[in-house]
């Protein structure tokens, strides 16, 4: 019952064969455009940006791997299944809201309920709703912000379906990516989180375990707190250690979990200037302990920032060490959706991403 077509076993199998993996895509990403998110003291132009995508899909086009698919309109149930309904309210009314207030920039927000302040109360006016919702400042808000966020969650779901009717594997290209998105928190360039939304959709048709690879450079605080408390979703992610990098807050390697969920989170901070061979090594110790899990499918949150010329980013990664990414995750033997997050090196995300991708299919 997979969904694409089965080679017959007289194909001749070229060196790069086995690359029938689909990729999911839309053009609809393209409407979210922020111009600036706010670092350092000042506005700097967005490093999250739409030519992203576009380098991927010509590295795919450019490659045997499979074709690029439209994604399905799943709705809003799913999204609130992991998010919180007035959240996903938020997203979708937020431009609305500001360009009534006479603004045409994007809007970013200005303040938050840090501590000793009231968490517990949504504001009513948009400047109180974007500090109340938010991270940090790198999320803005652009009128097609909403139809790109949501279009980005129907990519992962689309792809997580494609495995559901019988796929090994699947790439959801999606953009924004998601993984710094909490269930009622934005921030970090993600507003939806797709990898989170895609394992609870495989929670909801049949699979009792998920496990989510979050290899992005940055750790995965959104996913991560949403599955905190649950033994059903295994968290598992490298990243540059939160003492000196961003988010900050979150991904320290002793947070393992709570309640039914403690012992189901794994962290696994890293250096800045980690080299291949140290970060291979982490990824052993993750890809151990998901194999323990006993996992029936695993959603890999995809971010290529770890790459050496990242701009944004301290990994040393080089574009031949992607293969093995990708070779190692498929020896776990499991069906695999991958998920797009972070990479900012614009012409090299393509090339990166598809050598994980071909390294996972063999070639
Ligand atoms: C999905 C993802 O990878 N999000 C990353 C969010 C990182 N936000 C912090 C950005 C800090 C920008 N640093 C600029 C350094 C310029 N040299
Ligand atoms: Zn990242």
């Amino acid at each position: 019952m997979a969904s694409r077509a089965t080679p017959s076993p007289a194909t001749h199998r070229l060196p790069h064969s086995g690359t029938t993996m689909l990729t999911v895509h839309s053009p609809d990403h393209a409407l979210h455009h922020g111009a600036a998110e706010f670092y350092r003291g000042r506005l700097v132009p967005c490093f999250e940006m739409p030519s992203r995508v576009e380098h991927v899909l010509a590295s795919i086009a450019a490659t045997e791997l499979g074709a690029v698919i439209p994604p399905e309109s799943f709705g809003r149930e799913p999204l609130v299944r992991v998010h919180a309904p007035d959240y996903v309210a938020f997203l979708e009314s937020a431009w609305a809201e500001w360009s009534a207030l006479g603004e045409t920039g994007d809007a970013l927000p200005y303040v938050w309920p840090a501590r000793d302040l009231r968490g517990d109360v949504p504001p009513a006016h948009i400047d109180g709703k974007l500090g109340f919702y938010s991270i940090d400042a790198a999320v803005p808000i652009t009128a097609g912000t909403w139809t790109a966020v949501s279009a980005s969650a129907d990519v992962a779901l689309t792809g997580a379906k494609l495995i559901v009717d019988g796929a090994r594997s699947a790439f959801a290209l999606c953009r924004p990516p998601g993984h710094h998105a909490g269930a009622r928190a934005m921030g970090g360039f993600c507003y939806l989180n797709n990898a989170a939304i895609a394992a609870q959709y495989w929670r909801d048709h049949g699979m009792a375990r998920v496990a989510i690879l979050d290899v992005d450079y940055h750790h995965g605080n959104g996913t991560q707190a949403i599955f905190y408390d649950r033994a059903d979703v295994l968290f598992a992610s490298l990243h540059g250690d939160p003492q000196v990098e961003y988010p900050f807050f979150l991904g320290y390697a002793d947070e393992t979990g709570t309640g039914a969920g403690e012992g189901f989170n794994l962290n696994l901070p890293l250096a800045w200037g980690t080299e291949p061979a140290e970060y291979l090594s982490a990824l052993d110790t993750a890809l151990e302990r998901i194999a323990g899990f006993g996992a029936d499918g695993v959603v890999v949150s995809l971010g290529v920032d770890t790459f050496e010329h990242d701009p944004i980013s301290h990994f040393k990664l080089a574009s031949a060490d992607y293969p093995t990414i990708g070779a190692r995750i498929a020896a776990l033997g499991l069906p695999t959706l991958f998920v797009m997050e972070g990479g900012y090196a614009v012409a090299d995300i393509g090339t990166n991403v598809v050598n994980v991708l071909r390294g996972f299919e063999g070639g």
